[in-house]
């Protein structure tokens, strides 16, 4: 279970939840036991990871039917496929013989899924198809792999280990208009990178979400970034010009920019970037020649998409970025990024990996430090919840009144109330 080794029980946890929920002061942020304790931890990972849609990568990573990616959430491995008929499909991977992981890889490419330990063997299907020695009455029907849901978004692949899944539509109808003239089908991934942060995967977001950091420690991040949240952003001067010229240019082409309303669940947004820049690398320069899908102006800014509990993208117009967040334990995140071009985009021609992953391997590591040093403060015996700020922070206050909201939730399902 817990890195600890600790078996904490279901009582221990309500109760530990139940506390730091009463404890909680809006405005302000969580109190140490929510970024520290096992307990908390092991809530976060069932009313969340185990009942929301988990960001998996983008769908390019899974081009021709057999193409399959691994991920696991906390501790349970899940495989992501395509199958022969084209349909992207995700299973529990675990073999339904004697419970063995089918496949240890992380990605790969397979026209059958064969248990390594005694051969069982699935359709991409998830039907059994094969086993040696069960004996005539053995009903092979009856021990297909359990199926986990799963959709893409427009290129986004997301799964949900709940047995009901929650609604994703919104999601969908609100953000296609904005990233589809990207065309994320017709991209590759051809960089990517995954870092352990020694930090709550809740301060990893926290990190995310706001921008009052960047100033003081991205500078690399800056030289095409502005750091308003909205177009009509109180603090800023010059980024309102560049938003209004901006704003002119992509009506006339039909890209929509305006900031959408996800309310806590998602937010989805066009920005532009500082005069010049026409994109996140260290010279503002194209990180592509080639420009996505059908797309014929390079000065597209980045639509900027967040989805609660563990995504966030940019897309550009010749590169899309996209950034998934895996619990390891109560101080340990797994952060994957991955760089996307377009499908016949040739490197060392039209991109060179050094100039487009640069920004963002730099930023990361430093959001990484800043995380962990949010985490060792937290620890401290004089660690006290401390204010946000309402004009720099209010995605933070957004994602806190979730998280409160889904954590309040999940204590009130029947069976789960406190005895
Ligand atoms: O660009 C991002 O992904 C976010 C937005 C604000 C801070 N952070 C760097
Ligand atoms: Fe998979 Fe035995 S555990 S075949
Ligand atoms: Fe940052």
């Amino acid at each position: 279970m817990i890195d600890t080794g600790a078996r904490i029980t279901m009582d221990a946890i309500k109760n530990a939840l139940r506390g730091a929920l009463d404890d909680c002061q809006d405005g302000y942020s969580l109190p140490q036991a929510f970024y520290n304790d096992d307990a908390i931890f092991m809530a976060d990972l069932q009313a969340i990871f185990q009942k929301e849609w988990i960001f998996v990568g983008p769908e390019c990573e899974l081009p021709n039917a057999g193409d399959y990616v691994m991920m696991t959430i906390y501790d349970t491995p899940i495989i992501v496929l395509r199958d022969h008929d084209g349909v992207i499909r995700a299973f529990h991977n675990s073999c339904r013989h004697r419970g063995s992981r089918l496949c240890d890889k992380t990605r790969g490419h397979t026209g059958r899924l064969v248990c390594p330990y005694h051969q069982w063997t699935y359709e991409l299907s998830g039907a059994l198809v094969s086993t040696r020695y069960m004996g005539d009455a053995f009903d092979q029907d009856k021990f297909p792999l359990k199926p986990v849901h799963v959709t893409s978004v427009e290129g986004l692949v997301y799964i949900c280990l709940a047995e009901t899944a929650p609604d994703i539509d919104t999601f969908r109808a609100a953000v296609t208009p904005y990233i589809k003239p990207h065309a994320p089908q017709r991209t590759k991934i051809v960089h990517e990178s995954v870092i352990v942060e020694e930090a709550n995967w809740k301060l990893v977001i926290e990190n995310n979400r706001e921008c009052y950091h960047c100033a003081g420690n991205h500078p690399e991040l800056l030289v095409s970034l502005v750091e308003m949240a909205l177009p009509n952003d109180a603090r800023f001067g010059d980024e309102f010009r560049i938003m209004e010229e901006k704003g002119k240019l992509w009506d006339s082409l039909g890209l929509p920019h305006a900031p959408v309303d996800g309310g806590t669940e998602f937010r989805c947004i066009r920005l532009p970037f500082r005069d010049g820049a026409y994109s996140m690398t260290m010279d503002g320069k194209p990180a592509s020649k080639k420009l996505l899908g059908d797309l014929i102006e390079p000065d597209l800014g980045s639509v900027r998409a967040f989805r609660i509990p563990n995504n966030w993208h940019h897309f550009l117009s010749e590169m899309t970025i996209h950034f998934r967040v895996l619990p390891l334990g109560p101080n340990k995140t797994e952060v994957r990024t991955t760089w996307c071009v377009h499908e016949d985009a040739v490197e060392g021609w039209d991109y060179d990996i050094e100039h487009l992953s640069r920004v963002w391997i730099e930023t990361n590591d430093q959001d990484k430090r800043l995380a962990e040093e949010n985490q060792r403060g937290t620890k401290s015996l004089g660690y006290e919840p401390g204010p946000y700020s309402e004009i720099s922070e209010f995605m933070i206050l957004n994602f806190l009144d979730w998280y409160r909201g889904a954590m309040e939730n999940w204590l009130r399902e029947p069976g789960r109330q406190l005895q």
